[in-house]
């Protein structure tokens, strides 16, 4: 078996998609940490200074995208792509879809309502000397509103930002009630992708309870 490990916030949808990803592989692996003040250190680790950074047997990979297709390269069983080259397209539209548009509500509804962030401070405070969560309460909120405003969804009304996310919410339920996986007959990157980020707004929104709300997204994002 390869040694890998996976540097991770536990809470960042980018490093749950990797979890995802190395478990619908059946691989074994570790993680390290960089919660509070260690979060400095993950600028290190690549050029670019995000995580999730995937070390697979003294080989480093970052961005979530780059490590499934790796992983796919060295352990094409059981596949993340469906076979059929149209569905492969439709599979990468839905991953680009998660990845850089249902992750702006993700950051907008965990960082920008107090109860949600206060919940998502003290998980990226776990293991840490408290005084490393009341530095993290003070720099994230104006850290967030400025990258929020930035992207657009900060410049809406909260009610406006929840209504659009819903809709997404909705079309999902249509679709996945017919249908059980998102492209294909088995799972693939899509519903990885797609999962990972609703995953990350149940943790710490208050929408949580509208997802519950729809059944079949409901039991589609707890079989995984
Ligand atoms: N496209 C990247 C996005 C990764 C990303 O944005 N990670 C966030 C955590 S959720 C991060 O590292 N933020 C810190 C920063 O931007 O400096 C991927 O798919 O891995």
């Amino acid at each position: 078996m390869p040694a890998i490990v996976l540097h991770q916030w536990a809470i960042s949808p980018f490093c749950g998609k990797v979890r995802r990803i190395l478990e619908h592989k059946n691989l074994a692996y570790e993680t390290v940490e960089y919660n509070g003040l260690r979060a400095r250190k993950a600028k290190g680790l690549t050029e670019v200074g995000k995580l999730p950074v995937l070390d697979y047997d003294g080989e480093r990979i970052q961005d979530s995208t780059d490590i499934a297709n790796f992983l796919e390269a060295r352990h094409p069983e059981p596949p993340l792509f469906p076979g059929d080259p149209q569905q492969r397209a439709r599979a990468h539209f839905w991953e680009d879809w998660a990845d850089e548009s249902l992750y702006w509500f993700e950051i907008y509804f965990r960082f920008m309502y107090p109860e949600a962030r206060a919940r998502a401070v003290a998980l990226l405070a776990e293991g840490r000397p408290s005084f490393e969560r009341v530095l993290l309460g003070r720099v994230i909120k104006g850290m967030y509103a400025k990258k929020v405003a930035a992207q657009g969804l900060g410049r809406m009304p909260a009610k406006r930002v929840e209504e659009k996310f819903l809709a997404h919410v909705d079309s999902l339920e249509t679709l996945l009630a017919k249908q059980r996986w998102l492209v294909g007959e088995a799972r693939t990157l899509a519903d990885i992708s797609v999962q990972a980020q609703l995953a990350e707004i149940a943790r710490t929104s208050h929408l949580a309870g509208e997802i519950e709300k729809r059944p079949s997204v409901s039991e589609w994002l707890a079989r995984s």
